[in-house]
């Protein structure tokens, strides 16, 4: 059979300043669940292709000779996901819809396709394709020994794609209440470092240059993550950079710091998250400011690039705590600032807890993607809220910071900070005209709805009244349906 997969990208991403954005913020990648599938159905027998439309427009001609369409979501490219899977079966092709989205709202996925698999595919994904097991919607058993699985196969995947991503792990040992991976990939499971290792000896084969660890902690367990550095080194498969996701405590080991150096992990994203304790003590993060000013010291003496991580909007902060944080990121002199407003994903903990006191004013799901108010804050209006998460990257990245980054990590990197000071510069243009000239844009919706969310944050009636998106007006909850029109019931799904 030809078989097709596409990791959708939303509107939101597939814009031209955007596209541009990402070009100069990072190296092209890609999802790894797709190429891992493929591959097991490549070596079946089948012809497998991949397509990313993050980085390329996507021709649906191409998929005229499909026989079976895979399509990957995560919760904001879902609207995207569904649109090109209608396209498609209207053109009488046999759609299946699997991912992190589909996993927690699979009767929502359904009407979109012939088959949807929930969880982690590898185990069945043959038995669906051949029509063994012919469920509308599959759950998928869980794979226990990871090393059992087979590497992502970069040769069918067709649009560009210059790094490796190694997933050394699934899932997370801890449980952060806004976190939809620890509950998508569990339990937490490890690789053998024997298998990561051969991993990373194919991609150096491959000539990658860049490769990055996408585990969602890669130092969760220390010990592991420095046989893993040590082998790395001893056997030559350090690669040009690479980016990986830790937490604070990394700084309390220095070994692991010196390896990391020498294998050159060179980019660290860290939750930062908030400088207010009473936030941080909240989410259960199990860390200090003293923690956070002694891991920023730690990376720069191995000079490891921090990328900071911050949550807006999270119950305890208002906008003070906010703008201390983002002060604070620029006084460690932090590489990057990464704010994420909090987003209240389906099937994680927040998402039930703000349904059930109506705080969610937003059911058009191209939003969920950190970078969009989708919910009441406690103590911040919605869009307070987003204009704050506007200023924070203002603040950050001005002209002058570009040149300290030139200074200090070179001419290439300094340029790419200028670019992309430009470029979010247009955005925000481009934001406050379209808000201007569309009468049913998201900002505008936000903006109109401020005065009314104001009062309710003032005084607070969160759970009393809820706002209706959609019309653009708020209701009493008493009046209110318990789900919003359009607004999939998560009860039914999961
Ligand atoms: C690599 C990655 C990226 C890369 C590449 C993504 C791309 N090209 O779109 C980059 C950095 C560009 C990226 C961007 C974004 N990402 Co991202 N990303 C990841 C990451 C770290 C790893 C993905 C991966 O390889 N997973 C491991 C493999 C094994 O799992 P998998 O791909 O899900 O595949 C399994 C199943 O899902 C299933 N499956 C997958 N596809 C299919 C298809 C079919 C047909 C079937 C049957 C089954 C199936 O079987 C697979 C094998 O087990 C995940 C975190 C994570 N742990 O998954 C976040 C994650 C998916 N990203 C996330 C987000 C929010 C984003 C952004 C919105 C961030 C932003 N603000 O810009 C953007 C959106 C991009 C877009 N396309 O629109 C969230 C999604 C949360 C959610 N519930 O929606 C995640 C979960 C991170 C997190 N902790 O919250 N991302
Ligand atoms: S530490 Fe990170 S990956 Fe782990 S549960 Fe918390 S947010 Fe999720």
């Amino acid at each position: 059979m030809n078989i097709i997969f596409v990791t959708p990208a939303s509107d939101i991403r597939r814009n031209l300043l955007y596209r541009l954005g990402n070009f100069i913020y990072g190296h092209t990648n890609s999802v790894t669940g797709p190429l891992i599938l493929g591959k097991i159905l490549k070596d079946a027998g089948h012809q497998v292709s991949v397509y990313e439309e993050l980085y390329q427009r996507i021709d649906l001609k191409k998929f005229d000779d499909a026989d079976v369409v895979g399509i990957y979501t995560m919760t904001s490219n879902a609207p995207r996901a569904y649109r090109i899977a209608d396209i498609l079966r209207k053109k009488g092709k046999r759609i299946i819809i699997g991912g992190i989205h589909a996993t927690v709202m699979p009767q929502e996925a359904t009407e979109h396709a012939d088959q949807v698999v929930t969880g982690e595919a590898e185990m069945i994904i043959n038995d669906v394709i051949n029509g063994k097991i012919r469920d509308r919607i599959v759950h998928a058993p869980l794979p226990i020994n990871l090393d059992e699985i087979p590497f992502p196969d970069y040769s069918i995947l067709k649009t560009p794609c210059k790094t490796a991503n190694v997933l050394t792990t699934r899932g997370c040992p801890f449980d952060c209440s806004f976190c939809s991976t620890s509950r998508m990939f569990s339990p937490y499971r490890e690789r053998s470092v024997d298998n990561v290792i051969n991993e990373l000896r194919y991609y150096k084969k491959l000539c990658f240059k860049y490769m990055n660890f996408e585990d969602d902690n890669f130092t969760a367990n220390k010990k592991r993550a420095k046989a893993i550095l040590r082998r790395m080194i001893d056997e030559g498969f350090v690669f040009r950079e690479t980016f990986f996701f830790g937490r604070t405590d990394l700084a309390d080991d220095e070994e692991l710091l010196c390896l990391m150096e020498k294998a050159n992990l060179s980019r660290v994203l860290v939750g930062i998250e908030s400088l207010n304790q009473k936030s941080l003590d909240s989410i259960n993060k199990h860390q200090t400011i003293s923690d956070i000013k002694k891991c920023a010291e730690a990376l720069s003496r191995h000079k490891i690039r921090l990328i900071a991580s911050l949550v807006l909007g999270m119950d305890d902060d208002n906008i003070d705590d906010i703008r201390q944080s983002v002060n604070f990121v620029r006084t460690i002199e932090a590489y990057q600032l990464q704010p994420a407003i909090l987003t209240p994903f389906p099937g994680t903990r927040i998402y039930e807890k703000y349904k059930e006191e109506k705080r969610i004013i937003n059911n058009d799901w191209q939003y969920y993607d950190m970078m969009n108010v989708n919910f009441i804050p406690k103590l911040i209006p919605p869009w307070e809220l987003q204009k704050e998460f506007f200023k924070s990257l203002k603040r950050f990245y001005t002209l002058r910071s570009s040149f300290g980054i030139m200074k200090n990590f070179g001419i290439e990197s300094g340029i790419r900070r200028i670019l992309l000071f430009l470029v979010l510069r247009l955005g925000f243009i481009g934001i406050f005209f379209f808000a201007m000239i569309e009468s049913d844009n998201f900002y505008r919706k936000l903006w109109k709805m401020k005065n009314k969310t104001k009062r309710l944050v003032r005084e607070p009636k969160i759970g009393s009244v809820f706002y209706d998106f959609q019309n653009s007006k708020t209701q009493d909850v008493k009046s209110s349906p318990s789900v919003w029109p359009g607004y999939p019931d998560k009860t039914e799904d999961v």
